[in-house]
């Protein structure tokens, strides 16, 4: 199984005596499963570590072991030795987290966008990984750490949400190496599908319902689109968060190549974009200032929905007939 080879990391980690550890806003699956897992290996190397994100640990990721100690960046008052940022493309990523990234005297990064922008003094950035999990792993395995149970949970989570549990384009052999790790480890596998993939929360199922009655079919069906405003988030009492998914409803429908949902907001209107593999729409959200990976994107449109619908979805037809 492929270690990470990353000396200067390897040695950052060994050095350091107190790690701040901080992953993306909006976080997912990959972000908390990927930062946890690091928390905990880096506790059982003997650090003193603190894990922080700008925005709270999701209610569906609240099965991580060890969620509850995860901080808001203004909480941390100490400085440490080095700073690690997970699954964090750039510095906008981190948000608040930033602040308190930069004060450590070492900064680290671990990742897996194509968008990446090496803002870090050690940058561990693998592309053709299909989750920041997988280097986690490695990470794990450079080191010499014993997986445990509580780690292979995170690092599943890790994995398996990016890639869209085991079926997006991006799967290696290495995947399923690492998989057959976590079973080793004791991995609770059919408990933690069925948090992850399975279990949704009334707000999500109240929202889907929303959501669908607004879908619409554009370029003969090639393109699905759906749309929530906030009164669909203000009458059912669902959080932001809540909305995660749904887009995904509109890309597994017969003949659809690209979905989008849109997401009225304070700022404008908030854009998750998918593709089947065969398609990207990392350049429709990179056109709009978002970013994200080939099939999995997302932007924002500043402005009211009408138009911003008809922006979108005549940069969509663009890339499609491209
Ligand atoms: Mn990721």
């Amino acid at each position: 199984m492929t270690a990470m080879n990353n000396p200067q990391l390897l040695t950052a980690i060994k050095e350091a005596r107190r790690v701040f550890v901080c992953t993306h806003v909006q976080p997912d699956g990959d972000a908390f499963g990927s930062a946890l897992a690091l928390y905990e290996i880096l506790i059982s190397l003997g650090k003193e570590a603190v894990v922080a994100c700008q925005d709270p640990v999701p209610i569906k990721l609240r099965y991580l072991n060890n969620w509850d100690k995860v901080v808001a960046p203004e909480k941390v008052t100490q400085v440490s030795d080095l700073s690690i940022a997970v699954d964090a493309s750039g510095v906008n990523r981190m948000g608040t987290c930033a602040d308190v990234y930069f004060l450590s005297p070492c900064t680290v990064q671990i990742d897996h966008h194509t968008t990446n922008t090496f803002f870090a003094k050690v940058n561990e950035v693998d592309a053709t990984a299909a989750a920041s999990g997988i280097l986690v792993t490695r990470l794990a395995l450079a080191l010499g750490c014993t997986v445990t149970p509580d780690m292979a949970t995170c690092l599943y989570t890790a994995i398996s949400s990016d890639t869209g549990n085991f079926s997006y384009g991006n799967i290696t052999s290495e995947v399923f190496q690492q998989m057959a790790l976590f079973m080793e480890a004791g991995l609770p596998l059919s408990d933690t599908a069925r948090s992850l993939h399975l279990m949704q929360s009334k707000g999500y199922v109240q929202l889907l319902g929303r959501a669908l009655n607004t879908l619409r079919f554009i370029d003969d069906g090639r393109i699905s689109g759906m749309s929530l405003n906030l009164k669909d988030f203000e009458e059912t009492g669902a959080l932001r968060e809540e909305s995660d998914g749904i887009v995904n409803e509109g890309l597994y429908i017969g003949g659809v190549e690209m979905s989008y949902l849109a997401t009225e907001t304070a700022e404008g209107i908030k854009f998750s974009l998918r593709s089947i593999v065969s398609r990207k729409v990392s350049g429709v959200a990179s056109f709009f200032g978002g970013g994200g990976h080939a099939q999995a994107a997302g932007c924002l449109i500043e402005g009211e929905m009408a138009p911003a619908l008809e922006k979108m979805e005549r940069a969509m037809i663009k890339e499609l007939h491209k």
